[in-house]
């Protein structure tokens, strides 16, 4: 039952997005960094002044959609285990930066990282616990980072956490899921504020220790990086619009709100202008919009942020000059999920707003 699960939910990502098993052979070594498995590279071993990277073989485009999800192992030394790992975006990655409170990323320029930092240096604007941010330009002090530090509970516990990297181009929104929660979200410019204008980068994690030390790993097995087709625009005369006057129900995928609020982005009203151009050309129709989530958050929560959602949308197609009685707004919350919710591309598919056209009762 689980593989059948598992053969659907293959199956969907086909439809609408690539997604591509990274192999252990795809990655340069630099540094202390070595193969120690089937899909795992331990990037320092447990001693002092280690320092290593991966790096993915293959640039990729900042311009396109994706979710890349991977296994870091912090080491085994809490109290004193250093001092950490930082998944990293570079033009022209093949090398380790700086160590020990570098993390291998320090002096990596221009760049973007996220840093998994263990250790505390008090000069740098490291909080007391662990902790997870956002870094440009191989700066690892904090009066830099684009977001956080955001605290997290102690990570050098000797397990694998899932690490899971989100970007969505349209709407400029980076968002890092750890252990299946979203620990930081950022919204900007990044290949025009961080890259110069350059899309086309490349990805890979670095490590490091210093006087204190633990073992880095990260591992693949789990890896899924997914390019997401770009949304296409509804069209009026196009196969979604087609649908949608034919009864069926269909999603929008450049419909996007700000994060867990039901405030509409500015490419969904682009979007909802274009539905309400249908709605005028069959003005006996009546719509339904069902709001969905994915399952992150309690399940109250949920239902009431998809009900906004699926008002907020009635609100602005009102204001659009659509009347109130052709519109009917529900929320459903995580009751019907689409794909599953065990990964961000997963739950990336289950928060929609699907819609419905049907013919008013006489
Ligand atoms: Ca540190
Ligand atoms: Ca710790």
């Amino acid at each position: 039952m689980k593989h059948l699960y598992l053969l659907f939910f293959f199956f969907f990502l086909l439809l609408s997005s690539r997604a591509q098993k990274a192999n252990i052979n795809d990655f340069n070594l630099s540094g202390d960094a070595v193969i120690t498995g089937a899909n795992c590279i331990r990037l320092t071993p447990d001693r002092i002044w280690a320092g290593g990277s991966a790096w993915h073989r293959q640039a990729i485009d900042l311009n396109q959609p994706f979710v890349m999800e991977l296994q870091v192992m912090m080491g085994c030394k809490d109290a004193a285990g250093a001092d950490g790992i930082v998944f990293v975006f570079h033009p022209h990655a093949r090398r380790t930066g700086y160590q020990g409170e570098g993390m291998g990323f320090a002096g990596l320029e221009p760049s973007l990282g996220i840093e998994i930092d263990t250790w505390l240096n008090e000069h740098l604007g490291d909080p007391y616990q662990d902790h997870i941010a956002l870094l440009r330009d191989g700066s690892v002090h904090h009066g830099y980072s684009l977001a956080g530090p955001v605290r997290i509970p102690n990570i050098e516990d000797c397990r694998e956490h899932a690490l899971a990297v989100n970007w969505s181009p349209g709407n400029q929104q980076l968002t890092i899921d750890l252990d299946g929660k979203q620990v930081l979200n950022y919204r900007g410019d990044i290949v025009g504020s961080v890259f110069r204008g350059n899309s086309k980068v490349y990805w890979g994690v670095t490590a490091a220790t210093g006087a204190y030390n633990n073992r880095h790993e990260v591992c693949f097995e789990k890896l899924e990086f997914t390019i997401i087709e770009e949304a296409k625009p509804l069209e009026l005369d196009g196969p979604k619009g087609k649908k949608l006057i034919e009864g069926e129900v269909i999603t929008l995928e450049n419909l996007q709100f700000e994060s867990g609020s039901a405030n509409l982005l500015p490419i969904s009203k682009a979007e909802l202008a274009r539905l309400a151009e249908i709605m005028r050309q069959h003005p006996s129709l009546k719509l339904d919009i069902f709001g969905h989530t994915d399952s992150v958050g309690g399940a109250e929560a949920n239902q009431q942020l998809s009900s906004r959602r699926a008002q907020s949308v009635a609100t602005h197609l009102r204001s659009l000059g659509i009347p109130e009685k052709r519109l009917s707004a529900k929320g459903f919350g995580e009751q019907y999920p689409i794909s599953t919710n065990s990964t961000a591309a997963g739950r990336l598919k289950n928060r929609r707003v699907e819609f419905r056209l049907s013919r008013p009762i006489p």
